[in-house]
């Protein structure tokens, strides 16, 4: 059983744009299992948005990203697990940092394997906070 008071923690996920497409991968993981998810992670102490967005797209897919730029903040509980667990979502999105780069499954115990979807049609399911985000008209291309 859990000995500490649990606390909301920081997750930093990101948006890599390659044309009219955004990279997902079909997820394995206790929260959200077995639905397409962005890549991204926890923050570490001390490590800026930016660095952990480039910091965990590198170990989830080996892809470089540039231009990473916050987008968006959501508070999102989720009552999934045998506990519940408290995130604020950190959106980014980024490009490729060298276009020709194709991702890599680099966790294949969290992640069946990253693709490229375009914007209009994407798979689903889709991990429900970024189901959400789409439902209240959220567009990761038109933010200036
Ligand atoms: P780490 O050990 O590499 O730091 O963590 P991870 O295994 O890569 O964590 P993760 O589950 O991929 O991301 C951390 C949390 O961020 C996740 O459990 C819940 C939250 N999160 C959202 N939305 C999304 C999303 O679209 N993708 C990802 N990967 N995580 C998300 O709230
Ligand atoms: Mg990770
Ligand atoms: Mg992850």
């Amino acid at each position: 059983g859990r000995v500490e008071a649990p606390v909301p923690r920081v997750g930093v996920v990101v948006f890599v744009l390659k044309g009219k497409s955004v990279l997902l991968g079909w997820r394995r993981a206790t929260i959200c299992n077995s639905a397409f998810a962005l890549p991204g992670g926890h923050l570490e102490f001390g490590e800026s948005f930016e660095a952990c967005a480039a910091r965990e797209v590198k170990e989830e897919t080996g892809l470089d990203i540039d231009n990473i730029e916050v987008l968006k903040v959501t508070n999102n509980l989720f009552h999934e697990g045998a506990e519940p667990s408290h995130y604020i979502m950190i959106l980014l999105r980024a490009v490729l940092a060298n276009p020709n780069q194709l991702p890599q499954n680099l966790e294949p115990d969290k992640c069946d394997g990253w693709d490229w979807y375009e914007w209009d049609s994407l798979p689903r399911p889709l991990f429900w906070p970024l189901e959400k985000l789409l439902q209240d008209g959220f567009h990761p291309f038109l933010i200036v």
